[in-house]
């Protein structure tokens, strides 16, 4: 069986290729191993989109027994695997494929996450990093938290696709970019289906949750953003995005091994937006009402201040006119 799939993968290569008019690429007195990597090489360069169809048939062909010719046809590769949910509404070839194999594909849309340990930390703005503080990120307030799982980077389109078949970013045509141009009420309805997908119980951080894995936990170095001192090691922000988003997980992580917790895209957390008060909370989770929800991190189009661990803004539920607003995922525990 594993051969006729080698077969098939290399077969269907060439029938890309031929379309492609490619020329260049010799498979005399080469092994199949060698043929379908260079193939999918060359497939690569010509058409990223048909060598996703060949790499997903190979992938999903040795998902039980990785192979020689597994590993060789994906050394190299550093793009995320395609979600197979939206791409069965994309290709109807895949769909084939993915019809034919049964294939469950949530494992392919849930975002990697992180454990954050709980612990207590002082939640709110010091100047002790020489940043001006705002009205808001007072007062300073002790907070306990218990662990929880936070996604390593951002929702990224290629998720939001997956899982509501539509993409609304204002930059969009870049899978591993985030998701952006979602309300909060949107940021919802995404959880809601991917939760049904999952049978789990992602969630938005609470601010409270955001503001300790961006000061990087149990780890935390003080750090005036996430993960430095330095804002361009770690944000993509007014200065060096270039007036868009990018791919996630491109500057360096912070102390939890978290990505573009500032900069990038605001993020959206599950509170009202509201005063903080002085005492001394465990798990919060904000006000019981308002007319805002609480947005952290700062984005591509934004100043380094608003990159700060401490800082906050707000919008109403419904706003989606940010093409800088996405957000990232909690799990209560690992599910
Ligand atoms: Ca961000
Ligand atoms: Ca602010």
């Amino acid at each position: 069986m594993k051969y006729i799939i080698i077969v098939v993968c290399i077969a269907l290569a060439l029938l890309m290729m031929s379309f492609q008019t490619v020329t260049s690429v010799k498979f005399g007195g080469e092994s199949q191993h060698t043929g379908s990597i260079k193939a999918y090489n060359a497939l690569s360069v010509f058409n990223p989109e048909l060598v996703e169809i060949v790499r997903e048939l190979c992938r999903l062909s040795f998902l039980q027994e990785p192979s020689r010719v597994a590993a060789g046809i994906f050394s190299g590769d550093t793009v995320a695997l395609p979600e197979t949910v939206s791409l069965q509404r994309v290709n109807p070839l895949r769909s084939w494929l993915v019809s034919n194999r049964e294939l469950q594909s949530i494992e392919h849309v849930e975002p990697e996450m992180i454990l954050v340990l709980g612990g207590s930390f002082t939640m709110g703005c010091s100047t002790a990093k020489g940043g001006a503080c705002e009205n808001d990120e007072s007062p300073r307030h002790r907070v306990h938290l218990s662990d929880f799982y936070m996604s390593k980077y951002e929702v990224t389109q290629a998720q939001w696709k997956a899982v509501m078949e539509s993409n609304p970013s204002y930059f969009s045509d870049c899978d591993s970019c985030p998701v952006e141009r979602v309300s909060w009420n949107d940021a919802q309805a995404f959880i809601l289906k991917l939760n049904q997908k999952t049978a789990k119980n992602y969630r938005l951080p609470t601010e409270a949750e955001w503001e300790y894995a961006a000061r990087g936990g149990k780890k935390s170095k003080g750090y005036k953003y996430a993960g430095s001192d330095t804002i361009d090691s770690v944000a993509w922000f007014a200065d060096n995005s270039g007036g868009k988003t990018h791919p996630v997980g491109q500057k360096q992580a912070n102390e939890l091994g978290i990505y573009d917790m500032s900069g990038n895209v605001w993020e959206w957390c599950s509170d009202w937006y509201g005063n903080y008060s002085a005492e001394v909370q465990t798990n919060p989770g904000g006000p019981n009402s308002g007319s805002n929800r609480a947005l952290r991190g700062g984005g591509w189009n934004g100043l380094a201040s608003r990159c700060r661990v401490a800082d906050r803004s707000n919008d109403g539920p419904d706003n989606r006119n940010r093409n800088s607003g996405g957000f990232r995922l909690v799990l209560a525990e690992k599910q």
